[in-house]
């Protein structure tokens, strides 16, 4: 029992330690507006976290790297798909800003040591989602839209709220919106998207019956 303690203990500062470092790290790297964007994603998903039952520190840890690599221009993403060993998807390759999540990722494995796949798959998707994500990765992406600096979508309010109530019906909420602000600016959706309104439009709609 003594020595769980010791060991929580110790695992929970090695956390704090590394969220500490990254926090840092990130306020150098991002420009103002997106090192606070992480921080509010950082702690939302603390927050969401509690409710749901998932690993806080693994959860704060993937909110304040999740746009590491923001501030490159598509061209820049798609020449670092090379170095980081990322296929670009078609959908990518038309809109390669979508790929500042999947080289987020890999630059937070290569280049901050992350080694938990589950905080690295939770960078990777957190720009469209994808169908029967973890908590994790489900908690990461709803942060990303309703963290406290996030204001230029229609409902949100609505979707703040409901991210505490049901997260899968949140998801639905959030992928609806994204949809309809991409096809307002006349882009095109990439598929992954679109999956994943579909997959949780299917659980709310079994968990009803
Ligand atoms: O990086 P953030 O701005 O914090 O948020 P994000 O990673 O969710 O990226 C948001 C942008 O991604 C927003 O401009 C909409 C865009 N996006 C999300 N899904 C799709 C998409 N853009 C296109 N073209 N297609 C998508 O399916
Ligand atoms: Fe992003
Ligand atoms: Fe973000």
């Amino acid at each position: 029992m003594k020595g769980k303690t010791i060991f929580s203990f110790s695992k929970k500062r090695k956390a704090q330690n590394l969220l500490k470092s990254l926090n840092k790290k990130m306020r150098k790297v991002l420009k103002e507006q997106r090192y606070i964007h992480s921080v509010g994603v950082s702690y939302t998903a603390a927050a969401l976290a509690m409710r749901y039952g998932a690993d806080i520190y693994d959860s704060m840890i993937a909110g304040i790297l999740h746009d590491c690599a923001k501030q490159y221009d598509g061209m820049q993403l798609l020449n670092l798909c090379d170095k980081y060993g990322v296929l670009p998807t078609e959908a990518e390759r038309i809109m390669p800003e979508l790929l500042h999540a999947k080289i987020g990722s890999a630059i937070a494995r290569k280049k901050y040591g992350i080694k938990d796949e589950n905080i690295l798959n939770a960078i990777a998707s957190h720009t469209t989602g994808h169908a029967d994500m973890t908590l994790l990765e489900q908690i990461i992406f709803m942060a990303d839209y309703i963290e406290p600096s996030r204001d230029e979508s229609p409902n949100l309010e609505e979707v703040r709220r409901m991210a505490f109530t049901d997260l899968n019906k949140a998801t639905i909420m959030a992928c609806e919106s994204t949809i309809d602000y991409v096809n307002g600016r006349g882009a095109s959706i990439d598929p992954t998207t679109e999956e994943t309104l579909n997959y949780y439009r299917n659980i709310d709609k079994t968990a009803a019956e």
